[in-house]
């Protein structure tokens, strides 16, 4: 049984996700929630190894099935052994990505069929869906500009911005087809602008 909320948020790369990562921990802990943040990849030991492997630079080459297949292991691991024992606790989990980006990646970016992953999605979490989705939205050259100063790329980082447009419309589009759930947050204006529209939808919540 579900007692907690489970938050998810999602993007491009430089959207802003772990910056409105913090202010969202800050404002429900200033209501009194108890909350857990987690990430996908990750979020468990074992997921973070498979992180590792994920996005890594010490594997040339990954099969595209290989990529989804080792991003649902991850994602079975962390909601069988840490989102759904928290949320029965009581706890909020808010996690940086989750399902959705499957979807954009491994379906928009790959070029994978969405009715494989969502085989894998009905497997693996037999209806289990977030309460509610943040999707931060920039076109990518922004998002891009914003994460410049950082160092190496990890291997799906390295991708072409062919690419990441293609996920970029695959999210844009799964706001469309689930928007009672996925709130599509314009985040390219400033931190607080972003937060403030954030704030909105949560005090709802
Ligand atoms: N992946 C997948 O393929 N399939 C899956 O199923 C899942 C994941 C679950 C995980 O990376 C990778 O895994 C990701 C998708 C794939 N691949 N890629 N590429 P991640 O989520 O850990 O990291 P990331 O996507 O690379 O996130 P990021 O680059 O750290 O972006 P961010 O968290 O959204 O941005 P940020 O760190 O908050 O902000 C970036 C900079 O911009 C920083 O200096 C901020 O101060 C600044 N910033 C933030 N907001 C603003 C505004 N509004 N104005 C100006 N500057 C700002």
């Amino acid at each position: 049984m579900r007692r907690g909320k489970f938050i998810t948020i999602d993007g491009v790369e430089g959207a802003g996700k772990s910056t409105q990562i913090d202010f969202i921990y800050n404002l429900l802990k200033s209501k009194g929630i108890k909350l857990i943040l987690t990430r996908e990849p990750g979020g468990t030991d074992l997921g973070e190894k498979i992180r590792e492997l994920l996005l890594g630079n010490d594997i040339d080459s990954m099969h595209s099935d290989t990529e989804l297949l080792l991003m649902f292991a991850d994602r079975n691991e962390h909601i069988q052994t840490k989102v759904i024992p928290a949320l029965e606790s009581g706890h909020w989990v808010l996690s940086d990505r989750f399902t959705d980006a499957s979807y954009a990646y491994q379906g928009g970016g790959r070029g994978l069929d969405v009715k494989r992953i969502a085989e894998l999605e009905k497997w693996v979490l037999q209806g289990f869906v977030p309460d509610l989705t943040f999707l931060l939205d920039v076109d990518i050259e922004l998002g891009m500009r914003r994460i410049k100063s950082r160092g190496m790329k990890d291997r799906i980082e390295q991708e072409t911005m062919d690419f990441f447009a293609r996920v970029r419309d695959s999210y844009i589009q799964r706001s469309q087809m689930f928007p009672d759930r996925i709130k599509l947050i314009d985040a390219t204006k400033s931190i607080e602008n972003t937060s403030q529209q954030i704030k909105n939808i949560l005090l709802d919540l």
